[in-house]
């Protein structure tokens, strides 16, 4: 089951069951839970889906906007989890080679803060390149939708947007890096656990698009992916709370080679099966 946050042209804001090309919303009531975090939280999100889904208010999935599928949840990341991760960061940064090296094997994985929900964009929205970086990549990464509970209870697509030349000039300036207003893309949709194929068969491909035509296009498996989802939300939960749940990306194994960069309107499609494309387009210093 695929569940979306969306807004009607009368600028109503909903949540709704995504089946194909038809959105069918569902009831949400003052009394019961009235957010899609809070569905989230149910023992069984996909039967209060189910029991709060009203068919007599059918869709076209195109007559609505999707929003990024976020509430107040914070949203956590985890790098060099692919070897492709790992290469690239140590080509990109001459100080901090052995740091990417290590913690690529280490037990405790590399788990950063990416953004809080105002910094998040939808498909369909903006997301954003620095003004003062030069050199800068989109991040396609599975992303794991974790309650307060820390349950894992299903999955999104991410973009990690992120500035290389900041990142390799000084691990320090992680944070700014990657931490700035629409620098993570979430969507379209979650799709519920039970939903999802297995691990190891789960495709991600990135293209991206210049004037029409594709300037890069590269792709991945889960199954490449050196750490296990449970692991990497043990480690995110250690002495950590989240009260209205996490999102946690789970590292790129796509990584562009050095010579290339986003320009401003290139658009960043990312497609994961069992879930769908997010597609954002970049834009810079507005
Ligand atoms: O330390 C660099 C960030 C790594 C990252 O974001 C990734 O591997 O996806
Ligand atoms: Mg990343």
């Amino acid at each position: 089951m695929k569940l979306a946050r969306y807004a009607t042209r009368e600028g109503q804001v909903g949540v709704g069951q995504v089946e194909g090309e038809r959105l069918v919303p569902l009831d949400l009531r003052a009394d019961g839970p009235a957010t899609l975090a809070a569905i989230l939280e149910a023992d069984d999100p996909f039967e209060l889906a189910q029991q709060l889904a009203n068919s007599s208010r059918v869709a076209p999935l195109s007559d609505v906007q999707l929003l990024p599928p976020i509430d107040q949840q914070e949203v956590w990341a985890a790098g060099v989890t692919y070897k492709r991760s790992r290469a690239a960061r140590m080509e990109e940064s001459e100080t901090a080679a052995s740091c990417y090296d290590r913690v690529y094997v280490s037990p405790r994985p590399e788990i950063f803060f990416k953004a809080s929900p105002h910094r998040v964009a939808g498909t369909g929205q903006p997301l954003r390149i620095r003004a003062d970086a030069t050199w800068n990549v989109p991040e396609p990464e599975l992303t794991l939708v974790i309650n307060s509970k820390l349950r894992l209870v299903g999955f999104t697509v991410g973009n990690d947007m992120s500035s290389r030349d900041i990142e390799g000039d000084n691990p320090l300036y992680l944070p700014q890096a990657k931490v700035y207003n629409q620098c993570c893309g979430l969507g379209p949709w979650i799709t519920l656990a039970s939903g999802m194929p297995q691990r190891d068969t789960i495709g991600i491909r990135l293209a991206i698009r210049r004037g029409g035509q594709v300037v890069f296009a590269g792709e991945t498996s889960v199954a490449q992916m050196a750490r296990s989802f449970e692991d990497l939300i043990g480690w995110l939960g250690r002495d950590n709370s989240f009260p209205h749940g996490v999102f946690l990306l789970t590292g790129t194994g796509v990584v562009p080679d050095s010579t290339f960069t986003l320009h401003v309107d290139d658009v960043m499609d990312i497609s994961i099966d069992g879930i769908g494309t997010l597609t954002n387009t970049v834009v810079q210093g507005s």
